[in-house]
């Protein structure tokens, strides 16, 4: 479980609850709880992602996957044990009411379940060597990635006793085209990018014959969409002004990063 963990991943997604939170002016001590589990889910995908049974990859931010380091099974009961970890942080939250802890475990709950993640990466599986349309490949995209991405600026939405219906959509429309533009940038750094620098084997999609945005429309429309998606989320930041600055710089990072 720590070596899933603790192997030098980015930490987008806590990045994205503080920056959302600072967006609201949250007290940062309710986002420790969300950042902390939606990271350790993240963890935990990854580690089953990388199984034989899924991606089958033996590479993971430069480190042998989980089962290589270990054995597929200690892999699997690692990747399970760091679920309900996640939820218990969840439910370790203070200094919220009830309700609003209820409210962040449905969210982390349904982004990482069969309306989410888990269910995203059921859709990719079941495209491997098919042709999807672009309404098909970013609903994928955005359940796959966009799920867990969504909730984690979302968590730090529902800690705010007075956000308004307007600024709320407009943190929704954030994060639905930045979770989509994530995995679009990741499905190029997988056709451009190094092994040595993405710390995973480059040119892995084709091998398995996945659907990417980059196999199905190629690499030039990939960053013109790529772009699209992030000229249109930072359009939603501009009411919030200096607040929405640092998630401004997360959204560019997402889109221009090398790794
Ligand atoms: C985990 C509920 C659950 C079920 C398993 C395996 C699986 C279902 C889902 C996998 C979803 C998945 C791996 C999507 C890809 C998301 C993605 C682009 C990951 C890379 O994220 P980075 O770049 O990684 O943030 P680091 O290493 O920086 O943390």
């Amino acid at each position: 479980m720590r070596y899933g963990v603790f192997n030098g991943g980015k930490r987008v997604r806590p990045l994205l609850v503080y920056a959302a939170g600072e967006c609201l002016d949250i007290d940062t001590g309710l986002l420790d709880a969300p950042a902390v589990a939606i990271e350790l889910i993240h963890a935990f995908s990854l580690i089953h992602d990388d199984l034989p049974a899924m991606d089958d990859d033996d590479l993971r931010r430069g480190k042998p996957t989980v089962h290589i380091q270990f054995d597929e099974a200690t892999a699997i009961l690692a990747a399970d044990a760091l679920q309900p970890l996640a939820f218990a942080v969840l439910a370790s939250l203070q200094g919220v009411p009830a309700a609003t802890k209820n409210r962040l475990v449905q969210l982390v709950a349904d982004a990482c379940g069969s309306v989410g993640m888990t269910g995203g990466q059921a859709l990719d599986l079941a495209a491997e060597g098919k042709t999807l349309s672009r309404e098909q490949l970013e609903h994928m995209y955005s359940l796959k990635t966009g799920a867990l991405i969504h909730a984690s600026i979302m968590s730090a939405c529902l800690m705010s006793a007075d956000l308004d219906d307007e600024r709320a959509a407009a943190l929704d429309r954030f994060a639905r085209a930045v979770g989509i533009a994530f995995q679009i940038k990741d499905d190029i750094l997988d056709v451009e990018g190094e092994t040595h620098v993405i710390g995973k084997a480059a040119g892995a999609d084709e091998l398995h014959q996945k659907s990417t945005y980059p196999a199905l429309f190629g690499l030039d429309k990939s960053r013109r969409r790529c772009n699209a998606l992030l000229v249109g989320a930072l359009n939603e930041l501009k009411q919030f002004g200096e607040r929405g600055v640092p998630l401004a710089w997360l959204a560019r990072f997402i889109v221009e990063r090398g790794r």
